[in-house]
């Protein structure tokens, strides 16, 4: 069959998922193909007016001057449609590290089975930001108060959740003034559920105050909880050499994908890869060992702290089982496309749900629960063996991998820069001083299937990398960069003299791979870092820093981008519009209104050209603010001079 290439390559700028749609032999009905027949609606995405189904008169699509049933505006749906995203990505977020307490709980009275808690000094620090003491207590015994704590915040009905003294005090001081300190994780979003219910809030800007506050116990909650207690008990990521790209599946071994966004099950599948029974197990059953590697978050995870390969990002998902290599794909929650229920049908794949909060119709479901990882991962792990000689289609495996760097803790990111002893960030803000460092872009998100995979990450890293600003990148964005080579020392060479001159020094990429969605949480913990280092100002809103999500696509990405926005950030979405974008009223609020009261804007521009000079503009005028527009020459300090700073 004779494959139209050109049209191909429009699809995606990873080669290698270009080649195997180019090879395989029947042609499937993948994201790509849907997007080709499904058209996106103009009004349900917000493009040219605007969809409302609050309540059962409508759903009411409203225009320009017109309204729904009961008389809501434009600006009012679309900021309760905005809102109500923010809501569910907020909850996302934070579900998850809710069973991240839950589970750092069990660990604490010795009832996860294989876990135990593997960073106590971080273990230490938490329970010290959550107001416990130490005493004399045993680890297990801080690790369940902390985790009761930690669960306690999610239903906190008054007062601040605790992270947010993290920020800078200044930043602090705006929340307050503002009442947008979020008050407790559920209690923002079931506030924000009902606020948006027909018949209650009704003014944009309020509703708005209350998405901002929303996010924010999203980043300084849920997700900072879900960061921090991943850390503690599968121990906090240094750097680390890995490879990415579907090139990383094998031929002549069992090939296990996980997918989702969930460590533990995952992380124990991981370690089990080598074991010998199981290994001897595959051997028995002609293959050569046993190859666990990831898609999306979950793979991000296992990468920062194992170094398993992430073959893809979101849209890579059905390409892996296309390569008729993977006997198993085992996914747990967020980002997992129900039409894999459907493909696997047509290969020997097995897919295997493992969540009780995601069922999946075509897939077998074998529930992990807390008490049970090593004995599921086991079974799942042999249950990939035994399928191992059911493969029917001819194996395409694209031969394209790329080497990459991961593992940049917040912690880590100090150690390197300072040394074990007085580890520190001073040579990062130094750096952004004298100008090596034109700024700080955080670029992060998914991708979608409405713009080619990946184009407009790899852009907009190449940009800004020539121009001297250092990239921090989680999510589907991180595995992007990655699979184009550019997460490497080496990389380096892409980048400006001044970028590359501290990357030479520290021995760094470019390009710092943080980790996974919720992990966005590491960079609002470095920003508030680099301001408390000093000399870049009093608060976040000073830094010359910026956050894009070019190919964004789900709800957790509005969410991320509005606590950031809320924390002082601009933040700017390319690709598909935010469903704000009839709405001037709404559009004002979220630029002009928010970078009055926070400091930083959220805002949607479609030309990536235009998105790239904006984010440029902005961090310059940043650097003119704090005085450091002017290059200034690198002085070389004798040591008296040392001694005398
Ligand atoms: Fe229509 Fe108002 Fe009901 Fe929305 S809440 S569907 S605008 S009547
Ligand atoms: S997985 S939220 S597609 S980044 Fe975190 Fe990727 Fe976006 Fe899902």
């Amino acid at each position: 069959m004779s494959k139209d290439i050109k049209k191909i390559a429009q699809l995606s700028s990873d080669e290698a998922v270009c080649k195997l749609l180019e090879n395989i032999e029947e042609e499937e009905n993948t994201v790509f193909t849907r997007a080709e027949s499904l058209k996106p609606c103009p009004i349900g995405s917000g493009i040219s007016g605007v969809c409302c189904k609050n309540c059962g008169m409508g759903p009411c699509r409203v225009m320009e001057n017109e309204e729904g049933l009961c008389g809501a505006t434009i600006g009012t749906i679309s900021a309760r449609n905005l809102a109500r995203s923010i809501a569910a990505g907020a909850s996302a977020h934070s579900d998850h590290g809710r069973d991240m307490a839950h589970l750092l709980s069990l660990t604490a009275e010795g009832k996860a089975e294989g876990l135990k808690i593997k960073d106590e000094p971080k273990l230490f620090k938490l329970a010290k930001t959550l107001g416990i003491s130490l005493g004399d207590k045993s680890v297990n015994e801080i690790a369940k108060e902390t985790a009761e704590k930690a669960m306690s915040l999610f239903g906190q009905q008054t007062g601040e959740i605790d992270f947010i003294k993290l920020a800078p005090k200044k930043r602090q001081e705006i929340w307050r003034k503002y009442k947008v300190v979020p008050r407790g994780i559920d209690r923002e979003i079931v506030e924000m559920m009902h606020r948006t219910h027909i018949g209650v809030d009704q003014e944009p800007e309020n509703i708005l105050n209350q998405a901002l506050r929303t996010a924010l116990s999203d980043g300084w909650g849920g997700s900072m909880l879900g960061t921090e207690i991943t850390d503690i008990l599968f121990k906090t990521p240094v750097p680390l050499a890995a490879k990415a790209n579907l090139g990383m599946l094998k031929t002549d071994e069992v090939n296990i994908v996980i997918h989702g966004h969930e460590p533990t099950l995952s992380e124990v599948i991981a370690e089990l890869a080598d074991d010998k029974v199981l290994v001897d197990y595959a051997k028995e059953k002609g293959a050569k060992g046993i190859n666990v590697v990831g898609i999306c978050c979950t793979a991000n995870e296992v990468l920062m702290r194992q170094g398993i390969a992430p073959i893809g990002n979101f849209l890579s998902q059905e390409m892996a089982i296309m390569t008729g290599a993977v006997e198993l794909m085992v996914v747990d929650i967020q980002c997992i496309m129900q039409a894999l229920g459907q493909l696997v049908k047509k290969y020997h794949t097995k897919l295997v749900t493992s969540s009780p909060k995601s069922k999946i119709p075509g897939a077998i479901h074998m529930e992990f629960q807390e008490v049970n990882a090593v004995t599921l991962a086991k079974e799942i792990i042999k249950m990939a063996i035994d399928n191992y000689q059911n493969r029917k289609h001819t194996v395409c495996i694209p031969d394209i991998r790329s080497d990459l760097v991961a593992g940049f803790s917040h912690e880590y990111i100090r150690y390197m820069l300072g040394g074990r002893f007085r580890e520190s960030l001073r040579p990062l803000n130094d750096g952004i001083i004298d100008g090596r460092i034109q700024g700080i872009v955080a670029i992060v998100g998914c991708n979608n299937a409405r713009l080619p995979q990946d184009k407009y990450n790899n852009f907009l890293v190449e940009e800004f990398i020539k121009r001297d600003y250092l990239i921090v990148q989680t999510g589907c964005g991180a595995i992007s960069t990655a699979k184009c080579g550019i997460m490497t020392p080496e990389a380096m060479e892409y980048a400006g003299e001044g970028l590359r001159s501290i990357c030479e020094a520290v021995g760094i990429p470019p390009v710092l791979h943080l980790g996974s969605c919720v992990d966005n949480s590491r960079i609002l913990s470095i920003a508030s870092d680099i301001v408390k280092e000093g000399g870049l100002g009093e608060d976040l809103s000073d830094l010359p820093a910026a956050g894009i999500a070019p190919e964004w696509m789900s709800e957790k990405a509005l969410s991320i981008g509005t606590y950031f926005a809320a924390s002082g950030i601009y933040v700017a979405f390319g690709g598909e519009p935010i469903p704000v974008e009839s709405s001037e009223e709404v559009k004002n609020i979220m630029t002009s209104g928010w970078e009055q009261k926070f400091g930083g804007q959220l805002e949607y521009i479609p030309d990536i050209d235009e998105l790239l000079e904006k984010v440029i503009n902005v961090i310059q005028e940043k650097r003119k603010k704090l005085k450091i527009d002017i290059k200034k020459e690198r002085v070389l300090m004798d040591m008296e001079a040392r001694r005398a700073l």
